[in-house]
């Protein structure tokens, strides 16, 4: 498993912790921890079954952006 940390920066409050669980929790091999606070979003994740870069297109398919990458 890869571990990263992405910094989302327009999260705001549970409701967008809540979408970006809910989209990540449908990809394959994915597990995430979101940090409000923080702005970031820990990801533990499977880079055969779910590139990094789904995860980033799921997270800024739910309207946010992953700064940095
Ligand atoms: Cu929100």
């Amino acid at each position: 498993m890869d571990e990263k940390i992405l910094n989302v920066p327009d999260m705001t409050c549970g409701h967008c912790k809540a979408s970006i669980e809910g989209a990540l929790g449908k990809l394959s091999g994915v597990q995430c921890e979101v940090k409000l606070e923080a702005k970031e979003v820990k990801v533990r994740f499977d880079p055969a079954a779910t590139p990094l870069t789904s995860i980033v297109d799921a997270i800024e398919g739910q309207g946010f952006t992953v700064a940095g990458g």
